[in-house]
């Protein structure tokens, strides 16, 4: 019947589908018959598969029993499956701001929207309740200090990050609540800039006299140089997860910021294939320190250290080291660290490269080591505050226990190298821990204080190389629970609302990770318990780890078992191949007791660098316990009690999403990859999420709230008595649509743009009010 009738305007087309679409739940398929005859008859363009798989737009020319001619906007005619083609959305809405608008919401239209929109460098879109964001690999005239106070003086209504943090901030103001903003993506889609941007407003908008706002912002300077390097697919990835929360008092003014990290990947120290390089901090420190402090370090340049010429990439294109580390200094100096703790620090970072440099001989046949005494050892045991000979014996020999006394065997060369990096990334891995706590501490992050906090959270993105390890085992997983966070919120926790509450409801159906996480996290066969079963293991190999997967998950849709050592896992966003060399070692992550005699002996202030470490074993030296200490937690339970806390954390606050999406894999401005966006567009559930807001009622109050709230403006207020009636009666009054809103049994449900007009009422009732108290009050005086 709707079909039938005739419906000239665009604009009316729009609103008529628009509805159609809100009112069933599912997007209608377009595919049947009478729809092409519905295309032809409304002469609306159609999109339809090229052979090259980009999607054409065109009209249809004449059908037959299957197949359609059509006319393509190039000027060609191609034969198309009547099936496959799918309608285009009128001209007036090219490029609409919020997906949600669009009246057939298919792949090609949304594909050709966004890119419409990027070509303009509008790089912002909603799509419903989620903010899309491309990155432009480029400066887009949108940011900035300047920007972002006329985008609060003029209530701008384009999509932007900026209005995700505005609409944050006031929520916490409005109702008290902690609020998340969380930043999702894939690696090097513009989430760390993203959330710089975040940070900018927020301190644009909350500055207050004490300063911290620009502390915070200085700290990038400082996590990027320790936590970001570059890998294949992008020059300044970051290589660890972090929240960061800040905190305002009553009248909104920044009092206090917290970061959090977590996932720091240690391996990088010691490890780095063809086109990375290490953490920047290294390269900027042989680049940027100046010749007396070069000195003191006995620093030389970056390529003379193996740690950073084993990858042979040494610079970035366009990016300056040494300028870098004076920015880095700056910042060191906005957060309080002083210039002597600077300099310790640098100590450590220039141990760490001239450990790398430590090598060996092997001393008999059965592959001994003996250190090689050469100037790394002696350079590194100098920083280090140790004897040479100290490190040499630490480096090359274990203790075993033989009856009472111990005695030192000589290690292999595979173990030599592995203590030497366990060393090096250790000694690194509490050289960011300590930093994090001395800026925590100059953030004024001591109290706590709940209702009036931003999160603001940026981890590593979901990662799949052609080899994959450990670190994107980890990376991936977390990524796995994050998009959990997020389907939960935006596709779970409102349709089990809707359904709690009585409201009549179709179901919209989204791609729920759970089976992915449940291979992950099930207990006792998930791939984590697994890995912490084989970990305890003394004979465990990373093959035994790998065939115990297959043996067990076989079955599991989520898992794939391949040859030898690897396996594949189908996550959210695609299918990852995971080769498990190295993943015992890196799970356990053991401390052997040599080390930790060897750094609390050191003079140096390493002390204090490793104080909790060290004082977390000063039992078992007393015991004099020998080997590997098991005091940590494996890596994995680690990461899963952390995951499980922040996730816990940000439960208990009101999240807004930001999605970052990367148009190309070359990092280049203006270029836009149809598939790539796709696919990831695809995992993310956009598409669903928009359906959903399309269909849904994004605005709930209970009838007591309702009433109390916009009651008053009732022409007839007294005629009412219970919350419900008087809630019926306001929405009546205001001829609010009957398919613009719903009672469930305890709340009202209101689609999107249901509440302005009511505001508006109620905020100049209130104001008049207002001006005759006053009166009232100037009157009495
Ligand atoms: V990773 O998961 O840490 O590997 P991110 O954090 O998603 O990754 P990042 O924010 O670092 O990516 O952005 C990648 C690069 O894109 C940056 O180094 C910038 O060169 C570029 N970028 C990202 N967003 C913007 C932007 N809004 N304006 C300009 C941008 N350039
Ligand atoms: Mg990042």
């Amino acid at each position: 019947k709707k079909l039938k009738r005739d419906v000239e305007s665009p604009y009316a087309i729009a609103s008529e589908e628009n509805q159609s679409d809100q009112l069933s739940s599912k997007s209608r398929e377009y595919n049947s018959d009478d729809n092409v005859t519905y295309f032809i008859k409304k002469k609306l363009h159609v999109w339809c598969r090229q052979p090259n798989g980009h999607w054409g737009l065109g009209k249809v020319q004449s059908t037959s029993k299957e197949e359609a001619f059509v006319l393509l906007t190039n000027g060609n005619v191609m034969k198309v499956a009547r099936s496959e083609l799918l309608p285009a959305n009128p001209d007036i809405l090219k490029g609409v701001n919020d997906l949600i608008q669009l009246s057939y919401l298919n792949e090609p239209s949304v594909l050709y929207t966004l890119r419409f929109r990027y070509s303009q460098e509008m790089i912002y879109s909603k799509a419903g309740p989620i903010l899309i964001a491309f990155n432009p690999f480029k400066d887009v005239q949108i940011c900035g200090n300047d920007h972002a106070t006329t985008y609060r003086q003029r209530c701008m209504t384009d999509p932007h990050v900026y209005a995700v943090a505005n609409a944050a901030y006031n929520e916490m103001m409005r109702d008290t609540v902690n609020q998340s903003i969380i930043i999702s993506g894939q690696s090097g889609s513009g989430k760390t800039e993203t959330a710089k941007i975040v940070m900018q407003y927020l301190a644009a908008l909350g500055g207050g006299s004490c300063g911290i706002e620009n502390k915070a912002l200085q700290t990038h300077f400082i996590l990027e140089a320790f936590g970001n390097a570059k890998t294949p697919r992008h020059n300044n990835s970051s290589r660890f997860g972090k929240l960061i929360e800040i905190h305002f008092t009553a009248a909104g003014k920044i009092c206090g910021a917290k970061i959090q990290t977590f996932m720091l990947q240690k391996s990088r120290v010691a490890q780095l294939t063809s086109g990375e390089r290490s953490y920047h901090i290294f390269y900027q420190l042989c680049a940027g320190s100046l010749s007396d402090l070069k000195e003191r370090l006995n620093l030389r340049e970056a390529s003379k250290y193996k740690y950073l010429n084993q990858s042979d990439c040494m610079t970035i294109d366009g990016v300056d080291d040494a300028k870098m580390f004076n920015k880095l200094l700056k910042a060191l100096d906005v957060v309080q660290i002083c210039k002597e703790d600077q300099e310790h620090l640098f100590k450590i970072l220039a141990a760490i490269l001239w450990l790398g440099n430590v090598s060996f001989q092997i001393s008999d046949n059965e592959n001994h080591v003996v250190v090689v005494d050469d100037e790394a050892v002696t350079i590194a045991a100098m920083l280090m505050g140790c004897s040479s000979q100290e490190l040499i014996v630490t480096l090359s020999t274990s203790k075993v226990q033989a009856g009472k006394d111990s005695i030192a065997k000589s290690l292999t060369l595979k173990q030599a190298i592995e203590t030497r990096d366990a060393l090096a990334q250790f000694m690194y891995a509490s050289v960011f821990e300590w930093l994090i706590k001395k800026i925590n501490k100059s953030l004024g992050s001591g109290k706590r204080r709940t209702g009036r906090s931003i999160n603001i959270f940026d981890i590593c993105g979901f990662e799949s190389f052609k080899k994959n390890s450990f670190e994107q085992f980890c990376v991936n997983y977390a990524n796995e629970r994050l998009q959990q966070h997020f389907n939960r919120h935006i596709f779970k926790l409102e349709q089990e609302n809707y359904e709690m509450d009585g409201v009549h409801w179709t179901e919209v159906d989204f791609a729920d990770n759970q089976g992915c996480l449940d291979l992950f996290e099930k207990k006792p066969s998930g791939i984590l318990s697994l890995l912490e079963e084989e970990s305890n293991l003394p004979k465990a190999t990373d093959l035994t780890f790998a065939n115990k997967l297959k043996q067990h998950l076989n079955a599991n849709p989520f898992f794939k078992g391949e040859r030898g050592r690897a396996f594949g896992v189908r996550h959210f966003a695609g299918e990852v191949l995971y080769d498990t060399n190295g993943f015992l070692q890196q799970n356990k992550d053991l401390l052997p007791s040599e080390y930790i005699q060897l750094l609390a002996s050191c003079s140096c202030q390493l002390q204090q660098l490793f104080s909790k470490m060290l004082s977390q074993t000063q039992k078992q030296l007393n015991s004099l316990q020998i080997g590997a200490l098991d005091l940590q937690q494996s890596v994995c339970a680690k990461l899963k009690g952390q995951l499980f806390g922040l996730m816990h954390q940000l439960e208990n606050t009101s999240p807004h999403f930001i999605h970052c999406i990367r148009p190309n894999t070359k990092q280049l401005p203006g270029v836009f990859d149809e598939d790539l966006v796709m696919q990831q567009l695809r995992c993310c559930g956009v598409l669903e999420a928009v359906r959903l807001s399309r269909i849904g009622y994004p605005i709930q109050m209970t009838h007591q709230e309702f009433a109390e709230r916009y009651g008053f403006l009732l022409s007839e207020p007294n005629v009412f008595h219970d919350p419900l009636s008087i809630s019926v009666a306001v929405l009546r009054q205001f001829n609010t649509p009957p398919e613009m809103y719903q009672f469930g049994y305890t709340k009202v449900h209101l689609r999107k743009g249901q509440i302005g007009a009511l505001e508006d009422r109620r905020k100049q009732v209130m104001q008049g009010i207002l001006q005759v108290q006053k009166w009232f009050r100037g009157h009495k005086a």
